[in-house]
């Protein structure tokens, strides 16, 4: 075989099997890169989010050409790396904050529906009752939030002397210590302090 013709056919071989080296190691061919993915053969993170093309492609199904694909405001390599939130679910743990919201604004876990345990979820805290997701006694009264913001019956009348038969608690404001004017609003729990009408229903007519 003549000299050109092998010539000719080493520029074939190159440019056939070039475009099948994965010359930024990212796991993808320089060919599929180009021709099907559109990221950048030549740099393994298109998009700079700490996750290389090939392993959003094929192992977080993320998007490599933008990085923060659930538009949640973290990055996708800080939630499959730091934070270990998914990567396609703007809300991880559906207790209505966004995992960016959870992180960068209210410093609560996205995994976690309620961070400080007090059976109020992280959302329901900051949108609905304005009280503070990790903290399970906003105002420190010594009632939790949740006990604060449920109505309940607190027993038959004690012995401080009242004019209620049975004693409820309605319930009080989670970010006022002292909603009633009683001291704390922990001070429902000692009877001597509890006839007040808001605690008593219909059946007082004098505060004790
Ligand atoms: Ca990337
Ligand atoms: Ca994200
Ligand atoms: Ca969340
Ligand atoms: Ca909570």
């Amino acid at each position: 075989m003549k000299r050109n013709s092998w010539i000719i056919i080493a520029t074939v071989l190159v440019i056939l099997l070039v475009p099948l080296i994965d010359f930024d190691g990212d796991q993808l061919s320089t060919y599929s890169e180009i021709l099907t993915h559109s990221t950048n053969a030549f740099n393994s993170d298109s998009d700079y989010d700490q996750l290389t093309d090939g392993a959003e492609l094929l192992r977080y199904n993320t998007n490599p050409k933008t990085s923060d694909t659930d538009s949640d405001g973290l990055s996708d390599g800080e939630e499959v790396l730091q934070y270990i939130t998914n990567p396609l679910v703007s809300d991880s743990d559906s207790d209505g904050l966004s995992d960016g919201e959870e992180v960068n604004n209210y410093l609560t876990d996205p995994t976690l529906t309620d961070t400080d345990n007090d059976s109020l979820s992280d959302g329901k805290e900051v949108k609905t009752y304005n009280t503070d997701p990790t903290l399970t006694d906003t105002d420190g009264d010594g009632l939790t939030d949740d006990y604060e913001l449920k109505p309940q019956y607190l027993g038959g009348q004690g012995a401080g002397g009242s004019y209620c038969s049975n004693i409820y608690y309605p319930g009080s404001d989670p970010t006022n210590p002292d909603t009633y004017g009683i001291g704390k609003d922990s001070n429902i729990l000692h009877r001597t302090h509890s006839c007040i009408s808001p605690y008593c229903g219909d059946l007082v007519t004098n505060f004790c």
